[in-house]
């Protein structure tokens, strides 16, 4: 077992929010991680919430609450709220729906600028891999300008599969080490402080 991870008794819950435009797959992703099987999801109106045990790879055991909210233009609101002051945010994009890759890039900026979110670890899932047409990894990172994030956010991009939940243990592993990187060098400053 890695460093990083034997310091996770530490924490009690991760509080996750999931966010991406509407029909990304973030809800998919949400049951997949729960029951580790494929459910067929409706749009969602408002969000889901889900207490979940990660039960696979390194982050094995750790609790997570997660929040899916919904991604329709008239629901982006929420995701101010709902993002505010979380352990980690996970954003889901559509990997062939390259028409929005534009608009899923102004959103994504937006709400890693606001003032709560300064810091707050970043997993971009590029979901949908195993559609044909499917944007490579790379071609994601820069259409959405990842590099020109603020330093101070951590990020990491995931290719994943959804239906089948393939890459989404790797992609929280990465979450959950940014998420215990980031307490440990707040807890350092804090401790210089004193
Ligand atoms: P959202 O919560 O982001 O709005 P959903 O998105 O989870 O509701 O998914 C939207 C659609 O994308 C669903 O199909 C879902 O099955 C599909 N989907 C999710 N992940 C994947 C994936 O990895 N690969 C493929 N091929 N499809 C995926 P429907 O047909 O119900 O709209
Ligand atoms: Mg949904």
């Amino acid at each position: 077992m890695g460093n990083s991870f034997s310091n996770l008794a530490a924490f009690q819950s991760l509080h996750i929010v999931m966010l991406g435009l509407d029909s990304a797959g973030k809800t998919t992703v949400l049951y997949r991680l729960k029951f580790n099987e494929f459910v067929n999801t409706v749009p969602t109106i408002g969000f889901n919430t889900e207490r979940i045990r990660l039960s696979n790879g390194g982050a094995r055991g750790i609790s997570c609450h997660f929040w899916d909210v919904g991604g329709q233009e008239k629901l982006r609101p929420l995701w101010k709220p709902y993002s505010r002051c979380t352990d980690g945010i996970v954003y889901v994009v559509d990997s062939v729906d390259v028409d929005r890759l534009e608009e899923a890039k102004a959103e994504l900026h937006k709400i890693t600028k606001f003032a709560e979110n300064q810091g707050t670890p970043l997993l971009v899932i590029a979901n949908k891999q195993d559609l044909p047409r499917s944007l490579p990894v790379a071609d994601i990172e820069r259409q959405l300008a990842l590099s020109e994030l603020s330093p101070s956010t951590p990020y990491h991009v995931q290719p994943a599969c959804a239906i089948i939940g393939e890459g989404l243990d790797e992609g929280m592993d990465t979450l959950y080490e940014m998420i215990v990187k980031r307490r440990k060098s707040l807890k350092q400053r804090k401790n210089k402080r004193q």
